[in-house]
């Protein structure tokens, strides 16, 4: 994988029957990431980890952790999404 689709800063917390997850997961294969998913039901530490960091248990949430040891916890879809594409996508650049 080449470092424009380095995913090591970030995770998804997510459960497979949450439609707004999917939404996320499809634009993360749609952008060809791979990224750490942390399924909340599965795994009752992920749900925690959730909840004591971004202070909801509410999915999907993007977990971004910064250079200074901090995280930011990103919730809603569309945001997610956006920041995805935003980040991520080489599509539209303008090839020299
Ligand atoms: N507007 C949110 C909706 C997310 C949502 O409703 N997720 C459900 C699971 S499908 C959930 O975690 N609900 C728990 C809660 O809202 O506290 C989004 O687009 O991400």
């Amino acid at each position: 994988m080449n470092d424009s689709k380095k995913t090591d800063d970030l995770a998804l917390y997510h459960h497979e029957e949450c439609p707004f997850c999917k939404k996320v997961r499809d634009v993360m294969n749609q952008l060809g990431l791979e990224m750490d998913l942390r399924d909340i039901r599965k795994d009752d530490d992920n749900r925690q980890e959730l909840v004591n960091g971004g202070g909801q248990q509410k999915v999907p949430c993007l977990r971004i952790d910064k250079p200074d040891g901090s995280s930011e916890w990103m919730y809603e879809s569309d945001d997610i999404a956006q920041y995805l594409l935003e980040r991520f996508d080489t599509s539209n650049e303008t090839r020299h």
